[in-house]
């Protein structure tokens, strides 16, 4: 990687631990009234700016009209992913090498949908029959072959030195890495037990530059100064897995692609989110959304409820006042949940609100996976004016232990997750 690109990805790591560094919003005061006001707000300013605007309107037509001309010359112009990834590269924001690494990435994805999309009729649902992952879970047969053309597309791309799957017991090194080295961390079909009702699943990846140098030998660690110890292989590879989880903060590329009635690959390269939808009839992710912001409020929820009894006492209250009308000028807050993070994701991104996982009685720190499903997550809703906690701290704060950690995911509007938060500081 070029110096110069190198110093504008640490900056931008940089910035990222600055705004960690940065005060939390006090929440002691009432939250409740803040939440309301911040509503209220965004109505009012509406409503006026509706009525006032006649002839701003009046002079938008105009400027679509024109606008529409110039795009009636060029009707068959498409702002791709790959134009995306080839301007951002202009600017200076990533360098050829990661943008391959992300190209690889888009192109599992389409395959991947094609999967998804034919499962019913290539007798693509139902398990492996590989028996458990290292989760505990049944594999799918679709978690198997996204988890193969994942691994493939990223090591056709010869730019990826290190992947950890949520399907592999441990890392794997790739060999024909030519350079850069990229460690790549991702659930190839994250919601796979909706995959054979035919409901939205999703994949997830994030990008980290390697903390340590890494190669591969007899497809596993080279051994370094850092992961030699006393030459044992074991305990080398054990010390790579700590080498390769590093906090969210230090991603460099972070994203997802839903499986739905469209397929959407949101992505950030730590400057905003952007989101492609891939036209079927070009087989190209086309930019559909730019620059995503996550509103500041949302009154949807998105939990599973069935877990209540097994809640901590604050979770419990918080859950018990988004539903009490008396609180909300007599409407509660709506329930929305797939069981699909990619999906309940997708919609607060879109719409506000707030997605969570709590830990509870029986797994102190939830389901979810840090490495790559709640850092990635986290660095996209951040990227996005959003926040992504654990109910207690920041998650792309948190150093993994281990490839496979699991931690509680509260993430969503920035309003919403604080008033989360203000259960646990009370
Ligand atoms: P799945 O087990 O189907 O892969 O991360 C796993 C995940 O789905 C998330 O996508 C989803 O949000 C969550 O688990 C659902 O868990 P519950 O069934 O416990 O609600």
């Amino acid at each position: 990687m070029a110096l110069a690109q190198r110093s504008t990805l640490k900056n931008a790591a940089a910035q990222r631990t600055r705004s960690a560094a940065a005060p939390r919003v006090a929440f002691s005061s009432p939250v409740v009234a803040q939440l309301r006001q911040a509503a209220q707000t965004v109505r009012a300013a509406q409503q006026p700016a509706a009525q006032r605007n006649v002839k701003a309107q009046a002079a938008a037509v105009e400027a679509t009209q024109a606008k529409t001309e110039v795009y009636n010359k060029s009707q068959f112009e498409l702002y791709t992913l790959t134009t995306w990834l080839l301007q951002e590269q202009r600017k200076g924001k990533i360098d050829s090498e990661l943008a391959t690494v992300i190209s690889s990435i888009s192109l599992a994805c389409k395959q991947i949908a094609a999967a998804v999309g034919r499962s019913g009729i290539s007798s693509l649902t139902g398990v492996a029959g590989t028996g458990e992952n290292v989760q505990g879970e049944e594999q799918k047969k679709l978690d198997v072959i996204s988890n193969d053309i994942f691994c493939n597309c990223l090591r056709m791309s010869g730019r990826t030195g290190v992947i950890a799957s949520e399907e592999e017991a441990t890392p794997v090194a790739v060999e024909e890495t030519d350079s850069g080295n990229y460690i790549v961390v991702f659930d190839p079909l994250d919601g796979s037990s909706n995959i054979d009702a035919g409901i939205s699943v999703g994949s997830i990846f994030g990008i980290y530059e390697p903390s340590i140098s890494v190669g591969s030998i007899f497809g596993i660690y080279e051994p370094s100064e850092t992961c030699m110890v006393d030459g044992d292989l074991d305990q080398s590879l054990e010390a790579c897995i700590t080498n390769v989880c590093q906090p969210g903060k230090n991603l460099l590329v972070a994203g997802y692609c839903l499986y739905s009635s469209c397929h959407t690959m949101v992505l950030t390269i730590g400057d905003g989110v952007y989101g492609f939808t891939l036209d079927p009839y070009v087989g190209e992710f086309v930019l559909t959304h730019n620059r995503i912001q996550v509103p500041e409020v949302g009154k949807i929820y998105s939990f599973n409820e069935g877990n209540y009894a097994m809640w901590d006492e604050p979770t419990k209250k918080y859950m018990d006042s988004l539903k009490d009308p008396a609180k909300w000028g007599g409407k509660p807050y709506s329930a929305r949940y797939i069981g699909s993070l990619v999906g309940d994701f997708h919609r607060t991104l879109l719409y506000g609100g707030i997605y969570g996982y709590p830990g509870d009685a029986k797994n102190k720190n939830g389901k979810l996976r840090l490495l790559y499903e709640c850092a990635p997550m986290s660095f996209i809703a951040e990227q996005a004016g959003g926040m992504g906690s654990t109910g207690k701290e920041r998650v792309l704060d948190i150093q993994p232990t281990e490839v496979h950690q699991r931690v509680p995911l509260m993430i969503g509007s920035k309003k919403e997750v604080e008033y989360y938060e203000s259960f646990y500081k009370n």
